[in-house]
């Protein structure tokens, strides 16, 4: 038989430990940064992240790349929907550019993907159509004019620095447009719907933010620089 003291310096023990084990949970989901082993994601800062963000407005599941399929609607006169392996096959295209969050932090990669050209053959857009409408893993939406979404510089990429994109940055395929802010460059994405007029995406909602996202002059504050504050001209930045 346990003596009483005995049990009370238990009882005290394991108080202590469950004490740590919830304020320890609190910590967890109060930081809400830490997504790894789970079947979430989300905005995270800590870690390898640290170089570059991962900014998601809300948790999001993430995407099984084996049932994962591209969708392609609205104004086309042939919807389609393409797996990731067809997505992959297209001819590649790659490019080094820094994508800028409003909010201050940019962050360089090399980018992996195809030219929606390529796409646009397939799926044939209706002369009507002014641009796309993005459907995200996360209810996420973002537009983006037809003009904007055939600049040399655009590509929708399923590659981040010679790796499959990972969940965070946006996996399975995401748009890099170098010359808008970070929002205009949509992760995970379910669909594109061929639209005829511009539409305010999730964040310009969110935000005070333009619905065109074109990078405004100002300031910068690049993660890979130490985030040392410097002045930008507007535009892709290409340092
Ligand atoms: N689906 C989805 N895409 C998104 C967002 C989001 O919340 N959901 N956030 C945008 C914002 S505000 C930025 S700055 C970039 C950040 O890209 P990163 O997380 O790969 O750094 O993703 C953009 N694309
Ligand atoms: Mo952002």
């Amino acid at each position: 038989m346990i003596k009483r003291r005995q049990f009370l310096q238990y009882l005290s023990a394991f108080g202590t430990n469950l004490f740590f084990q919830i304020s320890s949970a609190w910590a967890k989901s109060s930081d809400k940064d830490f997504f790894e082993g789970s079947d979430y994601i989300g905005k995270t800062r800590g870690g390898d992240f640290q170089k570059f963000y991962v900014n998601f407005w809300k948790t999001m599941r993430r995407i099984d790349g084996n049932s994962w399929q591209l969708e392609i609607g609205g104004l086309v006169k042939n919807p389609t929907r393409f797996s990731l392996a067809e997505v992959r096959s297209l001819p590649l295209k790659s490019q080094i550019s820094r994508l800028k969050c409003v909010e201050c932090w940019s962050a360089k990669a090399e980018w992996a993907g195809f030219h929606i050209s390529d796409i646009e053959s397939i799926v044939q857009p209706d002369k009507s159509s002014t641009g796309v409408l993005f459907h995200c893993g996360d209810n996420y939406q973002e537009y983006l004019e037809r003009t904007s979404l055939s600049h040399p510089r655009t590509l929708l990429a399923y590659a981040m620095d010679g790796n499959s994109l990972s969940d965070g940055h946006g996996f399975p395929l995401r748009v890099i447009a170098p010359f808008k802010y970070g929002y205009k460059n949509p992760k995970a994405i379910l669909k594109m719907e061929y639209v005829d007029g511009t539409v305010s995406g999730t964040w310009s909602k969110i935000g005070p933010y333009s619905t065109d996202g074109t990078i405004l002059p100002g300031y910068d504050h690049p993660l890979d620089r130490g985030k040392v504050k410097r002045r930008i001209a507007g535009g892709e930045i290409f340092d």
